[in-house]
């Protein structure tokens, strides 16, 4: 059985056809593209005509493969939403998250209404970006008078391709309006924004369908082809097709790290509070107890700023690169705000390393070498408060999504945790959207089983830790340098 997943992730799309065959999954890229971010006149906004063209380009292309194809499922990064006026036309391109203005109204909003009170409700990590700060602060612009349904964007992709609106569960609880305890979109926070919570759509669960592509966009079709719910936040996509060796930790490693287990009740109380965790809703109403960590955008932006000075860093070069610098005890802190922006990151670091009272970086190696060892000293620190929080130890931390294929950041991730890493699909986001997509036609049971396949699919490699002793030591330096 085939079927098309749509995973789009805040750096690049791509639409694949994803087989699944006695018992193992294989997939093939039937279109890979840049998702590109600009700048509106000081606003970050997602160029969405482009990425709707590439997505129906991608998708006519796995049909033309594969005309007998019968569903396609959506994902995309969270948070961010489009409006849609009266007429059903989108009003705006959607604003990304990246955007700054939403620091000033979640301190706004913060003066208002605690944010112990906020997460009481929705339990999910305060994040500049998150969709409740992001409307707070656009509620008074004239477009935001004219919207009549908000659309988060995996929900818009799918209203574009197929006409209808609904709002997916999983992603729905990523704005922070969420209240998982009563399974219902809050009263008391849309109150608190001032925003009419019918502005979202009805709830659509994964497996449920968005109904089908339409034949104006598709006249090529002989046969409807529904439009799936999957779980259409990314990293819930991600963590259903993730299965790790005994009591794992997952790492879904991408332009964001999230680092987090698996549970069946959120667990919403005064020290996860305190240790910012999230309560993101997961497929079969499970709840991705986790961590929101910057992930290989400091790399990445690194990487785009020795290219632009004509000094490129190839994929190749960077083990080599790493392994020939010298021991180095400085560390950034990857969520430290002033790294979240793009461009110009050379000079961002070393301005946190001198706000710090730490020696400048030069070389392309010690820049690489500081960002991934403070990448796994700031796992290792969710990951102890995660132990602590759910009261039990984990046997090993398995690296899931694009990034597990920095080797050494894998390897870094071993030492500074003391727990065996494993690396399991790189594309655990595209394999957890068709997985929901197979038990939803009946190809496979339930979750349990399809994670097992996955599993069967990929080969897993594992990393042990090494020089424990220097890393605890370095674990220490990067609390104090960092605060945490
Ligand atoms: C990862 C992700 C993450 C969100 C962020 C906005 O792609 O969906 O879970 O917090 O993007």
């Amino acid at each position: 059985m085939k079927c098309i997943a749509v995973d789009i992730g805040a750096t690049s799309g791509r639409v694949m056809t994803v087989t699944y065959e006695n018992g193992i999954f294989s997939y093939r890229e039937d279109k890979r593209f840049v998702n590109r971010i600009y700048d509106d006149g000081g606003t970050l906004r997602w160029d969405f005509p482009l990425l709707l063209d590439n997505i129906v380009s991608g998708i006519h292309e796995a049909l033309r493969k594969d005309p007998a194809i019968r569903t396609v499922g959506i994902d995309t990064w969270a948070v961010d939403y489009g409006m849609i006026d009266s007429e059903g036309k989108l009003l705006e391109d959607p604003v990304c998250y990246r955007d700054a203005h939403s620091f000033e109204s979640r301190k706004r909003l913060l003066e208002k209404i605690p944010f112990a009170e906020i997460y009481k409700i929705a339990g999910i990590q305060d994040l500049h970006f998150n969709t409740i700060y992001q409307l707070y602060g656009r509620k008074e612009e004239p477009n935001f008078a004219r919207a009549k349904k908000l659309l988060l964007i995996p929900d818009l992709i799918a209203y574009c391709l197929g006409g209808e609106m609904w709002t997916e569960y999983t992603n729905l609880s990523t704005t922070s309006l969420f209240d998982p305890v009563h399974d219902e979109i809050s009263p008391v926070l849309c109150d608190a924004i001032g925003v009419d919570r019918n502005l979202f759509p009805p709830i659509i669960h994964p497996g449920e369908s968005y109904g089908t592509l339409s034949r104006k966009i598709f006249p090529e079709l002989e046969h409807d082809v529904r439009i799936l719910a999957v779980p259409t936040h990314d990293t819930a996509s991600a963590v259903l097709g993730t299965d790790g060796f005994g009591e794992f930790a997952y790492l879904s490693s991408g332009t964001w790290s999230l680092i987090g287990t698996e549970l069946d009740h959120p667990i919403i109380d005064e020290r996860s509070l305190k240790a910012n965790f999230t309560n993101e809703l997961g497929y079969g109403k499970t709840v991705r107890f986790l961590k929101n960590t910057m992930g290989m955008f400091i790399a990445n932006e690194i990487r785009k700023n020795f290219l632009d000075l004509e000094d490129p860093i190839e994929v190749e070069d960077i083990v080599p690169l790493v392994s020939k610098e010298k021991e180095i005890d400085v560390y950034i802190d990857p969520d430290d705000p002033s790294l979240e922006t793009p461009g110009d990151m050379i000079h961002k670091v070393n301005a946190y390393l001198a706000r710090t009272g730490q020696e400048k970086l030069e070389s392309k190696g010690a820049f690489l070498k500081v960002i991934y060892q403070s990448m796994a000293l700031n796992y290792r620190c969710a990951l102890d408060r995660l132990t602590t929080l759910r009261g039990k130890n984990f046997e090993s931390l398995l690296i899931v999504g694009g990034g597990n294929q920095a080797v050494v950041l894998d390897q870094f991730a071993a030492n500074a945790t003391g727990l065996p890493v494993e690396t399991g699909p790189i594309e655990a986001t595209v394999l957890g959207n068709a997985l929901c997509q197979m038990i939803a036609l009946g190809e496979i049971p339930d979750k349990e089983e399809g994670r097992k396949h996955i599993r069967d699919s990929i080969s897993v490699k594992t990393y042990l830790p090494k020089e424990r002793a220097l890393w605890e030591r370095k674990y220490e330096t990067f609390r104090r340098i960092t605060g945490k």
